[in-house]
């Protein structure tokens, strides 16, 4: 899926800082690439900044209004990849049929450069042929309107989308009277929110960065940091200096566990002076983290017998519910069970539990690492229950601080995407909208996939994103895809999910972050929600890609009059003026009461979070202990538990280069990393050829062929590749019964000998 590799393989341990000027050349060597340098640099000074400028679509990370370069090397790769000067053209398509694009890596596809005019695709000739933007929408209203129920449409929103776009998307989809809304947060955080609703009443974290600036202790579990939220290191390495103990969790020891040079720390970047980022690293199995937790919970409790300053009596009689439940069953729960389940010595699991019994306040934070399993939300559940203990909520350095993907994916949930709506959310909506909304649950993503392969969903919408390549079980997902009568994708690049397409297929271009969005009031701005809820403008200025792109939010309008003649919505009127969207989002959405006043403050507003204000929407009113027992996340021997990720030189299904420079590869991807005891069990050696074979759930089995072995420090009986090479290795029907988020992290693997 990477470029045709430039060398043969190499695999060196990498052995210097995370950041520094590894990634000061990694930026470079990025707009050398894309011919930006000029309008990259400059671009690099509009990111992120308090008075104006766009939101870095690079992660949800937030901003800080003291860091005058907020920036980092993964963050500018994304930008100079949005804002190349290669074009996708229709001569490119006359040239191409689909069929033999197919056949191109999803590399070489996107490196195309940016999609100009709206496509259709021509079943006569297979090609994609130029269509007008009224005829595109006229394609999509005209299929939609001949549906016999709306439920055969399902809409997918990828987490790049605006606030404003979003807000109008579900609106429409809404209208039309489905809430069949699929989004990439179906494999991402799911687990996320499930339990922090659950446990604290808000599906989002309660910290900020002035929280993450005066913690004493600093949890970091299933985050590839230096690679995936490069701009976190900055606070790990002002929390090291501080003194604050940080704790990373993670069967890899990553680039960002270690030490990092921070880029606009221009002293330190001369003097090459690293600051480290861990005092302790824990190599746990996969799918170990919940008795990890577990673990610490259980020591915690017991020095409490003798030591009253280990748990937080007050807090817990006072906010929360379950405690004795959750004593017992920590006490029931025996170390040699923890040991087992987490691949931790006791002692390991006792240095973590006194690092968090010393601390005044603590912060758990976590990402895929945790969410993407079966357990994922008892494991989330078990870090609210560790955090409640102490009583870390609801004051300043503590909390549940749950690291996001896409740098708008919470906002899209806050501003509506979700297939299983509260009733008040839709009270509100209807109320605003003037609007009936559906309430019916609606699909999600594995559910729309089942869905489309039943023939129950003919239309598929894809709002950014790639979902071909993003979802699992591909040969899977791409035949319910062919199924469908019609497959709208909006798209920035070229990518698998154009090639993999229903009977009649639009491609339709839209406008990168970093471009002008001008409209009749004049240039527009849009907003983001970030991971830790401050809502904040984005406005581009680049001159768009093509003249033919329009703004998400005109498309969304576009396809809403065509698919509801009859709306009273002022679909055109709306996009004249993106202020007029925000007011009404002021009256429909809980949190952005006087939107367009507060999103203009230099650094935006930060939605209201109930349980930091130690107000719990629970049943009971408190925080609730959760009582789950552990899972067991050991393999039958002769299994390796395989997890999929990212490399340094991807962003999602993007990727730019064959390289993973913090993990010392080069030139390729099509790799396992493996524990070398069990790579000696099989008779491999480093580069050795081997097949995979995953057993589902349903006892079905896929395989890849001639993937190499790479010796690596990670856990016996544990591996992991990258994603999406690895994803055809996860059946559709391998997703959690507690997120329905597939098994991304934690497949039941046999790895062999390629003869
Ligand atoms: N540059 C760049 N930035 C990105 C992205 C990108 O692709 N490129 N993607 C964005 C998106 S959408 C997301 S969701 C985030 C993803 O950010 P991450 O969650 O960092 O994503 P992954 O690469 O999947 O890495 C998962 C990490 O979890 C570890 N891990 C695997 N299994 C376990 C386990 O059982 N327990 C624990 N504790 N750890 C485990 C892996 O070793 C790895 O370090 O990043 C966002 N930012
Ligand atoms: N095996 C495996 N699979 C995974 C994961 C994993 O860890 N392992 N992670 C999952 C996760 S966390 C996520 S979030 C999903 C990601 O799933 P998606 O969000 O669906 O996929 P991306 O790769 O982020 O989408 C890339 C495409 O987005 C389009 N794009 C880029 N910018 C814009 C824009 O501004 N507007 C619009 N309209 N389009 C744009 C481009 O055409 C580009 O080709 O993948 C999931 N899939
Ligand atoms: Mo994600």
């Amino acid at each position: 899926m990477g470029p045709v590799p430039s060398g043969p393989p190499r695999a060196h341990p990498y052995t210097h800082p995370a950041a520094g000027w590894g990634a000061a050349k990694g930026v470079l060597e990025v707009l050398l690439k894309e011919k930006e340098l000029v309008a990259g640099t400059e671009a690099v000074f509009r990111m992120n900044q308090a008075d104006g400028g766009f939101d870095c679509p690079g992660c949800a990370w937030p901003d800080d209004e003291t860091v005058k370069m907020d920036i980092c090397e993964n963050g500018m790769k994304h930008v100079a990849w949005e804002m190349t000067h290669k074009r996708t053209t229709r001569e490119f398509f006359a040239k191409h049929t689909v069929s033999e694009l197919y056949e191109w890596n999803d590399h070489d596809l996107e490196a195309e450069g940016r999609l100009t005019e709206p496509m259709v695709y021509d079943p006569a000739t297979d090609h994609y042929v130029p269509i007008s933007w009224a005829d595109a929408f006229k394609l999509f209203g005209d299929t939609v309107r001949s549906l016999d129920s709306p439920h055969q449409a399902s809409y997918y929103t990828s987490g790049r989308l605006s606030n404003e776009a979003t807000f109008l998307y579900q609106l429409m989809v809404r209208e039309l009277g489905t809430n069949n809304m699929p989004d990439c947060s179906n494999m991402c955080h799911e687990a996320s929110g499930r339990a922090l609703k659950a446990s604290i009443g808000t599906g989002v974290g309660t910290c900020d960065l002035k929280d993450w600036q005066t913690t004493e202790a600093l949890f970091v579990m299933g985050v590839n940091v230096a690679t995936n939220a490069p701009r976190m290191l900055t606070y790990l390495a002002e929390a090291y200096r501080r003194g604050a103990k940080i704790v990373h969790v993670n069967p890899l020891i990553e680039a960002g566990a270690t030490e990092t040079i921070i880029p606009h720390e221009i002293i330190d970047m001369i003097t090459m002076r690293a600051t480290p980022t861990s005092n302790l690293n824990l190599q746990v199995r996969i799918g170990g983290d919940m008795a990890l937790l577990r673990g610490m919970a259980k020591a915690v409790l017991e020095w409490s017998a003798t030591d009253p300053k280990a748990i937080d009596p007050e807090f817990i009689e006072r906010y929360t519910q379950g405690f004795e439940e959750y004593k017992r069953l920590c006490q029931d729960t025996s170390w040699d069970d923890i040991e087992a389940q987490s691949g931790l010595s006791r002692a390991d699991i006792i240095k973590a539990a006194q690092i968090y019994r010393d601390a005044d306040r603590s912060i758990i934070s976590w990402c895929l690492g945790v969410t993407q399993h079966e357990h994922g939300v008892s494991t989330i559940r078990e870090i609210v229950n560790l955090l409640l203990l102490r009583g870390n909520l609801g004051r300043e350095g503590a909390g549940p601080s749950p690291v996001r993907g896409h740098s708008n994916v919470q906002g899209n949930r806050t501003c509506g995407i979700d297939n299983h709506p509260s009733e008040a959310f839709l009270d509100r909506l209807d109320e605003a909208c003037g609007i009936t909304s559906p309430r019916e649950a609606g699909l999600d993503t594995i559910g729309t996939i089942q869905a489309m392969s039943r023939g129950d969903v003919k239309v598929f919408v894809g709002m950014g994103g790639n979902f071909a390549l993003a979802s699992p079980d591909n040969m899977f997902t791409y035949d319910a895809l062919r199924r469908c009568e019609l497959t709208v994708q909006v798209s920035t690049k070229l990518n698998r999910s154009h090639l993999v397409h229903g009977k009649k297929a639009l491609i339709l271009p839209c406008l990168g972050r970093t471009e002008k969005d001008q409209q009749k009031a004049g240039a527009q701005s849009v907003s983001v929600e970030d991971s830790m809820s401050m809502v904040h403008l984005s406005r581009g200025s680049k001159r768009p890609a093509s003249k033919q792109l329009l703004s998400e939010p005109a498309i969304v309008s576009g396809l809403a009059r065509a698919a509801l003649p009859d709306s009273e919505t002022p679909w055109e009127w709306y996009i004249e003026d993106y202020d007029r969207i925000r007011d009404t989002m002021s009256k429909a959405l809980y949190g952005f009461e006087d939107f367009n006043r507060r999103v203009r403050g230099p650094m935006g507003f930060r939605i209201r979070q109930p349980a930091r204000e130690l107000v719990f929407l629970t049943p009971s009113g408190r925080a609730e202990f959760c009582v789950d027992e552990l899972p067991d996340v050991l393999l039958e021997p002769g299994f390796i538990s395989l997890g999929t990720m990212r490399s340094h030189d991807q962003w999602n299904t993007s990727i730019y280069s064959d390289n993973d420079r913090y993990r010392g590869i080069r030139n390729l991807r099509t790799l396992v990393f493996m524990n070398k005891d069990d790579m000696r069990e099989r008779g491999l050696e480093e580069f050795s050829p081997v097949n995979i074979t995953t057993t589902a759930k349903d006892g079905s089995k896929r395989s890849v062929y001639n993937f190499l072995a790479v010796a690596y420090d990670v856990p016996r009986s544990c591996a992991l590749g990258y994603m999406p090479e690895l994803t055809p290795l996860i059946g559709l029907c391998d997703y959690s019964l507690q997120s329905d988020q597939p098994l991304m992290k934690q497949l039941k693997a046999e790895i062999v000998a390629a003869v």
